[in-house]
């Protein structure tokens, strides 16, 4: 027998090796989008109405799921603290929530009952060196906004 390869044989070969890298490429990537969760909470230590987590950091396509660990919260966004082409968040009360975020940047959340009280925080998706966000047009009460500044010092530095 003929040891040597035909060219259908030679393009069975390719094709297979074809189909098999866009199935690991494809099933790499649902494998790698992780969940985050991000607690909402009437107290953490001495803090009152805070976030479980202030600052998070995830990759594109990473989900955060908002877990109403107490009533009465929400996650929403802070306008003008949006990446562009990001949709809007708004969570429901009580309910939680799982959101995936595609585009990478600083996306700023606040509990709107609660924003007085300063309950915001940071999502920082994918590589956002260079990116910089404008505090002077960010409208926070000021409680809330003492503490966007620090957050967001925390993160550049
Ligand atoms: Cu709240």
């Amino acid at each position: 027998m003929d040891k040597t390869m035909t060219p259908r044989m030679i393009a069975t070969l390719l094709f297979t090796l074809f189909l098999s890298i866009v199935i690991g490429v494809l099933s790499a990537s649902t494998d790698e989008a992780a969940k985050h969760r991000i607690q909402m909470l009437n107290k953490s230590g001495d803090k009152k109405y805070v976030f479980g987590q202030e600052i998070t950091r995830i990759a594109v396509g990473d989900s955060i799921i908002f877990e109403p660990t107490d009533k009465g919260h929400n996650a929403v966004t802070i306008k003008g603290m949006l990446p562009v082409g990001a949709t809007k968040i708004k969570t429901s009360y009580n309910k939680e929530v799982e959101i995936t975020l595609t585009e990478p940047g600083i996306y700023g959340i606040k509990c709107a009952p609660h924003v007085g009280a300063g309950m915001i925080a940071l999502i920082i998706v994918g590589d956002v060196s260079g990116y910089y966000i404008d505090l002077a047009k960010i409208k926070l009460p000021k409680k809330a906004k003492i503490k966007m500044t620090e957050l967001l010092d925390q993160i550049s530095s």
